[in-house]
C-alpha cells in the first residue's frame, strides 16, 4: 500500500535555490563569445542566476506583488522604477514573426562527414570523421506562429552547420521544387497563398481562391503545387521526411574544380506521410503534433537521423543534365538518371532549453557558404542571397543578428564590422578599415593557403540586360506529369482527392475551370476525375507535353523502413488482466515500439501507467493499435452525450470512442490488432473484417510475440494500403 500523501499546500514554496538546470535532452548553443571564441563556460552560464528576484540589473527587490501606491487605496506612483521596467520590458516581448516560414520547431545535432564528398569539395565539415555541431529548424510556410503543424503545406528543412571554417546554412524545404523560377515572384505567390487580405482567413491553407487563382495563371507553379497536393503535403513526422536543397549548387575541389550538385536530406526513418482526414483530425487534435513528436522522441533518445546525399553534375556552360535546366529550380533530375550520394550523416541529439532565444531568433541565410561550397546563377537563389540577411534587420533589430547565442559562428571572427543595436562585441585596436598601419595592417587577408572563400570565377556570358529568361524554363507540366506518373495508384488517389478538396473550398468557378486546365496538360485521368468530384466537365489539354519516363524513386509506398520507435495504443478496459497487458507492454518494447496504454480513466493499470483515457486518445496519435478490452468507460453513459455518446449495444457493449478509434485506425489503413473475444467485439463494433488487411487476431494477451510481430511487420510498410483498391489502380 502507498503511503498517503500529504495534500499540496497553496502557499507560495520558500526555500530559496538556484533556477532548475535544463533537462537531460535540452541542449543550447556553445559558449563562445561574439566573435567566435570558445569561452569555456557551461551552457548554462547564460541562464538567469541567483535565487532572489532582481531587476534586470541584479538589484533584489522584495515584492513584485503590488505596485506603489500612494496610500492603500491611492493612485500607482510614477516612480514605481519596477513596474515601469516589468511593465515595459512585457509590452516588448514579441518580435515580428518570419513573412514566411513562421511556425517552425528547432533542435540541435551533430554532422559527421563521410569524407566521400572530398573528391569534390575542400569543405573541411565534410570529410571523414569531422563532426560539426548543428541547429535546425523545421517549419511550414504558410501559417503563422501559433498555427497547426499538420496543415497541408510545403516544409522547411534548415541546417546551420558551425564549421570550424565559418557557418554554412543549408536553407532547404521537404520538396525538390519551387513555385517560382524567379526570385522576383515571392512576394507574388506568397501574397497569393497567405489568407485573403480583407478577413484574414483561410489560415495556414492553400485551399482557397487567392493560391489556386495565381497557380493557375503563373503555371511554373504546377509542378510545386503537385507536390504540395501529394502525399509530401501532409509529412507524418519531421523525421520521417525527405530535405532538398532545391537549387543547383556548386562544390569546389583542392584545384579549383567545379561541380554541380543538389543536395538532398533522406531520413533513416523512411519518408511517410498522414492521410487526409489523420491531418485535419490532427490540426484540432493536437496543433502541435509534429513539434511534441520531435521533442518526444529526441528527450526518448530516439534520436532523428538523416544522410546528406548529393547529386553531381558537370559544370558545363549550359548547365544542362539531360536535358533538364539544372538553373530553373521548379525542375527536379530523377535520382535513377543521377544516383544520390551519401556524404555525411546528420542526428539531432538535444531539444532546444529556451524556444525564444534559439528556435525563434536563429537566422538563417542562404548566402552562408563556407570554402568548398559556391551558388550558381539560379535567379530564384540569387534573389534568395538579398533576401535573408535583409528580413532579418527588422525581425532581429538591427545588423548584429549574427551575434545571438544561437547565431554566433564557432569559428574566429574578426570582420571589421562596427556598432549597431545591440553590438555584443567589444572590439580592440582603432583602425576597422583597410589598408591601415596603425593595427599593424590587421586583419590579413587569407592568402591561398589559409583556407579562404574563393568564388567559383565562373564566365559570364557577353549578353545585353534583359528582364527574360531562357527558353527552356518554357515547360511548365513535363515535371509536373513526371511525378504524378511515378506515383503508385494509392498516392494518385491521394493526389486526386486533395486537387477536389481544394477546388471545391474556391468561390470563383472560373478559377476552377482554369486549374483544370492546367490538370487536362498535366494528365488526362487526373482532370478527369478532378472534374467529376467538382460535377465540371473535363477539358481537353491545350498544349502537347513530351511523355516522360516515371521515376519510382518518387512514390514513398512500398520500400520498408525500420519500425523503431513507432507508437502502439494498447486499448485495454476495467476487466483486463493487468499481467496480460502487461504483457503486451513487454512484447511492444522488444519490439522496438512506443506503448500507449489507452484505458477507461487514468491513473495505472496493475504497475503500468495510463498514458491516455478514453476521452483523451484519439487515432492519430498512434501507428497500431490493439485491442485487449474496450467495454464502456463509466462516463459512456448511455444518451449521446457529447463525451460519450451511445455504448454499442449486444452482448459485450463496446465504448463508443474505442468503436471510432478502431474504425479511424482501419480507414487510415494503419496496423490492428485484437486479443480474444473482447478485442474483437471492438472490431465488429467499428464494423472492421476480422479477415480484413492489416488486422491480426491473437487468442491470449499473456502470449502476445507472434502478434506484436506481425504488427510490427506492417509497421515497416507505414500503412496497409492494399487495404483498399485504389480507383487509380
Ligand atoms: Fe525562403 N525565406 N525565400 N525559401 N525560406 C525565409 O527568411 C525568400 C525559398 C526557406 O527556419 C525568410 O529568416 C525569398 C526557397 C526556409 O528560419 C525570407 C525567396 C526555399 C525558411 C525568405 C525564398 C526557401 C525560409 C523569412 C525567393 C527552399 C525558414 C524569415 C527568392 C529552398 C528559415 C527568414 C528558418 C525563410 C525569403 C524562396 C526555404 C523572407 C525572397 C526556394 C526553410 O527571407
Amino acid at each position: 500500500m502507498e503511503e498517503p500523501r500529504t495534500p499540496p499546500s497553496l502557499s507560495e514554496p520558500t526555500d530559496a535555490h538556484d533556477p532548475h538546470p535544463p533537462q537531460p535532452d535540452q541542449g543550447a548553443p556553445e559558449t563562445v563569445t561574439a566573435t567566435g571564441k570558445p569561452t569555456g563556460a557551461p551552457t548554462t552560464a547564460r541562464a538567469q542566476s541567483g535565487a532572489y528576484l532582481t531587476t534586470s540589473l541584479g538589484v533584489r527587490l522584495r515584492d513584485t506583488d503590488h505596485s506603489l501606491k500612494a496610500g492603500e487605496r491611492g493612485p500607482t506612483l510614477l516612480q514605481d522604477h519596477h513596474l515601469r521596467e516589468k511593465i515595459t520590458h512585457f509590452d516588448h516581448e514579441r518580435i515580428p514573426e518570419r513573412v514566411v516560414h513562421a511556425r517552425g520547431t528547432g533542435a540541435h545535432g551533430v554532422f559527421r562527414g563521410y569524407g566521400t564528398a572530398s573528391a569534390v569539395s575542400v569543405a573541411g565539415f565534410l570529410a571523414d570523421g569531422v563532426e560539426t555541431p548543428v541547429f535546425v529548424r523545421f517549419s511550414t510556410v504558410l501559417g503563422s506562429r501559433g498555427s497547426a503543424d499538420t496543415v497541408r503545406d510545403t516544409r522547411g528543412f534548415a541546417v546551420k552547420f558551425y564549421t570550424d571554417e565559418g557557418t554554412f546554412d543549408l536553407v532547404g524545404n521537404n520538396m525538390p521544387v519551387f513555385f517560382i523560377q524567379d526570385g522576383i515572384k515571392f512576394p507574388d505567390v506568397v501574397h497569393a497563398a497567405k489568407p485573403h487580405p480583407d478577413r484574414e482567413i483561410p489560415q495556414a491553407q492553400s485551399a482557397h481562391d487567392t493560391f489556386w487563382d495565381f497557380v493557375s495563371l503563373h503555371t511554373e507553379a504546377q509542378h510545386h503545387t503537385m507536390w504540395n497536393m501529394s502525399d509530401r503535403g501532409i509529412q507524418a513526422s519531421l523525421r520521417m521526411m525527405e530535405g532538398f536543397g532545391v537549387h543547383t549548387f556548386r562544390l569546389v575541389d583542392a584545384e579549383g574544380g567545379s561541380t554541380l550538385v543538389k543536395f538532398h536530406w533522406k531520413p533513416k526513418a523512411g519518408v511517410h506521410s498522414l492521410v487526409w482526414e489523420e491531418a485535419q483530425l490532427a490540426a484540432g487534435g493536437d496543433p502541435d503534433f509534429h513539434r511534441r513528436d520531435l521533442a518526444d522522441s529526441i528527450e526518448a533518445g530516439n534520436f532523428p537521423q538523416w544522410e546528406l546525399g548529393i547529386q553531381t553534375f558537370p559544370d558545363t556552360p549550359e548547365q544542362m543534365f539531360e536535358g533538364i535546366d539544372l538553373l530553373d529550380p521548379t525542375k527536379l533530375v530523377p535520382e535513377e538518371l543521377a544516383p544520390v550520394q551519401p556524404v555525411g550523416l546528420l542526428t539531432l541529439t538535444a531539444n532546444p532549453t529556451n524556444f525564444f532565444a534559439e528556435t525563434e531568433q536563429v537566422a538563417f541565410h542562404v548566402g552562408n557558404l563556407v570554402p568548398g561550397i559556391d551558388v550558381t546563377n539560379d535567379s530564384l537563389l540569387q534573389a534568395r542571397l538579398f533576401s535573408y540577411v535583409d528580413t532579418q534587420l527588422t525581425r532581429l533589430g538591427g545588423p548584429n543578428f549574427n551575434q545571438i547565442p544561437v547565431n554566433r559562428p564557432q569559428a574566429p571572427v574578426n570582420d571589421m564590422l562596427r556598432d549597431g543595436f545591440h553590438q555584443h562585441a567589444v572590439p580592440s585596436g582603432v583602425a576597422p578599415y583597410k589598408p591601415n598601419s596603425l593595427d599593424g595592417g590587421c586583419p590579413f587577408h587569407a592568402g591561398a593557403g589559409e583556407r579562404p572563400f574563393v568564388e567559383v570565377p565562373a564566365v559570364v556570358q557577353e549578353s545585353a540586360k534583359v528582364r527574360a529568361q531562357a527558353r527552356s524554363f518554357d515547360d511548365h507540366f513535363s515535371q509536373a506529369r513526371l511525378f504524378y506518373r511515378s506515383m503508385s495508384p494509392v498516392e494518385q488517389d491521394h493526389i486526386k482527392s486533395a486537387y477536389a478538396f481544394e477546388l471545391a473550398k474556391c468561390y470563383e468557378q472560373v478559377i476552377r475551370e482554369r486549374q483544370l486546365q492546367c490538370l487536362a496538360n498535366i494528365d488526362d485521368d487526373l482532370c478527369a476525375s478532378v472534374a467529376a468530384a467538382l460535377g465540371m466537365p473535363a477539358p481537353a489539354a491545350t498544349i502537347e507535353v513530351p511523355d516522360v519516363d516515371p521515376s519510382p524513386a518518387l512514390s514513398q509506398v512500398g520500400t520498408p523502413y525500420p519500425a523503431t520507435g513507432r507508437k502502439v495504443g494498447i486499448v485495454v478496459d476495467s476487466s483486463t488482466d493487468p499481467d496480460a497487458a502487461a504483457a503486451v507492454v513487454a512484447a511492444v518494447t522488444a519490439y522496438d515500439l512506443l506503448p500507449f496504454v489507452i484505458a477507461p480513466s487514468g491513473g495505472t493499470v496493475g504497475e503500468l501507467v495510463v498514458a491516455r483515457t478514453y476521452a483523451t486518445a484519439r487515432s492519430f496519435e498512434f501507428d497500431a493499435l490493439v485491442v485487449l478490452g474496450a467495454a464502456p468507460g463509466a462516463d459512456a453513459v448511455p444518451g449521446l452525450d457529447a463525451r460519450a455518446g451511445r455504448p454499442t449495444q449486444g452482448a459485450t457493449p463496446v465504448d463508443p470512442r474505442i468503436a471510432v478509434l478502431v474504425a479511424e485506425m482501419w480507414r487510415h489503413c494503419k496496423a490492428l490488432g485484437a486479443f480474444g473475444e473482447t478485442g474483437r467485439d471492438a472490431l465488429t463494433a467499428a464494423g472492421v473484417p476480422e479477415s480484413g488487411a492489416g488486422v491480426v487476431t491473437g487468442a491470449d494477451a499473456s502470449a502476445p510475440a507472434d502478434l506484436l510481430g506481425e504488427v510490427t511487420e506492417l509497421l515497416t510498410l507505414h500503412r496497409v494500403w492494399d487495404r483498399f483498391t485504389p480507383a487509380s489502380a
